[in-house]
């Protein structure tokens, strides 16, 4: 006859108990109840002790102090060593064997609307958590639930044995169980007083999410006391700072790279513009829509570039500068339509005439540089949770060493290009080929399913971005009044010759102008985009084809940055020596999602 076993219950959610009672009693185990279970379960004429018959101390502080004593704590933790059970046997205390435990509802009680934080607390169960915590590290020995819907396998594996005892399989599945319970509870209990105690400090809240409907939504750090970057003004969004925290990580790591000022405006999760601070030409600056800005910071003109490398996208852009903000760099961002900047710092001029933008509501955030993220970093999609070690890998010139083709003319400029183009790459949503010159972005293919399309959607704003250079488009004569989104509409037009013929769009795209300009002829655009040359290409995994190489040579691609890979590495770089392309192997991947 196997020795009587004993179980413990204190359940606030009272479903199936009856029916766990009558398979325990069936069983021959011995029940013993916290003071609500115990009722219960002695009204329905299952013999049942109080847990007071065994501690000897009443309940207490209006039910604070149920189950918290060593007479049960020491019966649940207690294995099966010898100095174990003479300890117990001093204190005359039996063993435990099966727990059965479920908590006060703190989630359902703190999603009611205008709840305090006296109602919350009174449902924050302690010695609930204690029994589940005590059987589950246990667990060798002891058997847990702390779900009703595993009393029935329970009762059954119990009632097929031969010795009274479960598997060690089920305790292990039911102390796992109570862990990930347990830590979803200390969870929402942290996730409340965060709420309560460090709303804008470590905690966020969010008007919505990715979309307005998507409520509540917000922001917050765990594990530490404050968010990595203060709300200088406005409210960010969810999106926003989206892009706050993919692009603060590009400038500041491009700038360590080359040990310049560089700037980011990004669009929807990746970049429209990235550049270092190198000076502009007065073609550049004329371009960029900055003639007028005076004594133009390093920081300045990396903003410029990265701005002015594709204005339709950078519209409405989110920026991040890896400097101080200075004035010459808040002039122009003060006047272009944006949604806000991080940077580490700013002068306290530049702050006002950013605190001017959008009357007041412009998103400032200032970001910590010294700020570390945690190595791992997790997101759940669709419910379930994704981990990953966070991409920390370095990208300096240090990784273009490995020249694979016969070119191994692998110029200075080149190394910076592609040393911008591939940090652009890692924080640009997959896949992604970019194109630089100048220390800048000019051509960005972001979350294309194929390479390919990468290659030429990036080649193309390559392409326009060169055209806008055209002396022609230089030399356009605006009418009066027309405003600086509206010329970036025109001239995007104008240089990818889809310039309008039908009503109204003609009309309104001959607004624009106090003379209408001639569109480029075939000759002028071909003879005008041979003259782009010397332009750096990165991809952020190989080329599956060669027919890559072959269109973004065709946008004056001179030297190319890649992984290898492919099958048809080998048919790559031969197209890449029949063009005499300096090829560079890329030995990191650098996929973003
Ligand atoms: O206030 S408590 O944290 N103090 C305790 O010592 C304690 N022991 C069990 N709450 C405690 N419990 C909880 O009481 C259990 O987690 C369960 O939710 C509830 C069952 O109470 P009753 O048996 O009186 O209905």
């Amino acid at each position: 006859m196997p020795e009587r076993k004993t179980a413990i219950i204190s359940v606030y959610d009272k479903t199936g108990l009856l029916d766990l009672a009558k398979g325990l009693v069936e069983n021959n185990v011995r029940i013993l109840a916290s003071g609500g279970t115990a009722q219960l379960i002695r009204e329905s004429g299952f013999p049942v002790d109080d847990v007071s018959s065994i501690t000897h101390a009443p309940e207490m502080l209006g039910g604070r102090v149920k189950t918290l004593h060593p007479a049960i704590h020491g019966g649940i933790l207690a294995r099966n060593l010898e100095s174990d059970e003479e300890d117990l046997k001093q204190q005359h205390i039996d063993k435990m064997d099966f727990v059965i435990c479920n908590l006060y509802p703190f989630k359902e009680t703190v999603s009611k609307i205008g709840v305090t934080v006296d109602e919350a607390v009174e449902e924050i169960d302690i010695g609930g958590v204690t029994l589940l915590r005590a059987a589950a590290k246990n667990h060798s020995r002891v058997t847990i639930l702390s779900d009703p819907k595993d009393y029935a396998a329970f009762i059954d594996e119990l009632s097929t044995s031969q010795d009274g005892e479960v598997s060690q399989n089920l305790r292990n599945r039911l102390a796992l169980k109570a862990f990930e319970h347990t830590a979803e509870y200390d969870a929402c209990i942290a996730d409340f007083f965060r709420k309560q105690y460090s709303e804008d400090k470590a905690q966020l809240p969010l008007r919505y999410g990715a979309n307005p409907y998507q409520k509540p939504a917000q922001a917050f750090v765990t594990e530490q006391e404050e968010l990595p970057f203060k709300v200088l003004c406005g409210t960010p969004g969810y999106i926003n700072l989206l892009d706050a925290l993919n692009s603060w990580p590009l400038v500041r790591e491009l700038s360590a790279s080359l040990n310049l000022p560089a700037a980011a405006s990004f669009k929807h999760v990746s970049p429209a513009g990235v550049a270092v601070g190198f000076p502009l030409t007065d073609v550049e600056k004329q371009v960029y829509f900055v003639t007028d800005i005076e004594n133009m910071s390093p920081l300045a003109a990396a903003y410029a570039r990265a701005r002015g490398a594709d204005r339709m996208s950078s519209f409405g852009d989110f920026i991040a500068l890896s400097n101080i903000v200075d004035v010459s760099t808040a002039q122009i961002i003060s006047r272009e339509v944006s949604d806000g900047v991080i940077a580490p710092g700013f002068e306290p001029q530049a702050l006002e005439i950013l605190k001017r933008k959008k009357n007041g509501k412009y998103c400032i955030l200032q970001i910590d540089p010294n700020y570390v993220p945690k190595n791992l970093e997790t997101r759940q999609v669709y419910g379930v949770s994704l981990q990953q070690r966070r991409n920390d890998a370095i990208i300096n010139q240090s990784i273009f060493r490995e020249v694979i083709s016969q070119n191994k003319n692998l110029s200075d400029q080149a190394i910076v290009d592609l040393t911008v183009a591939t940090l652009a790459l890692k924080y640009t949503q997959s896949n992604s080929v970019c194109y630089a010159k100048n220390g800048m972005v000019i051509g960005l293919g972001a979350g294309q399913q194929s390479r390919i399309h990468c290659t030429r959607l990036a080649g193309d704003k390559a392409d326009n971005w060169w055209l806008r250079q055209h002396p022609k488009v230089l030399g356009f004569k605006w009418a009066q009044g027309v405003k600086r989104p509206s010329k970036s509409n025109a001239i995007d037009l104008y240089v990818t010759n889809q310039i309008p013929t039908e009503e109204p769009e003609k009309s309104e795209y001959e607004g624009n102008f106090e003379e209408v300009p001639k569109p480029l002829t075939k000759e002028e655009r071909k003879e005008w985009l041979s003259k782009l040359n010397n332009v750096s290409l990165s991809s952020d995994a190989f080329f599956p084809f060669a027919d890559n190489v072959y269109r973004a040579v065709r946008s004056g691609v001179k030297f190319i940055a890649a992984p290898t890979g492919s099958v048809q590495d080998k048919a790559v770089i031969n197209a890449a020596d029949s063009l005499d392309v300096v090829y560079v192997e890329n030995p990191i991947r650098l996929f973003h999602h």
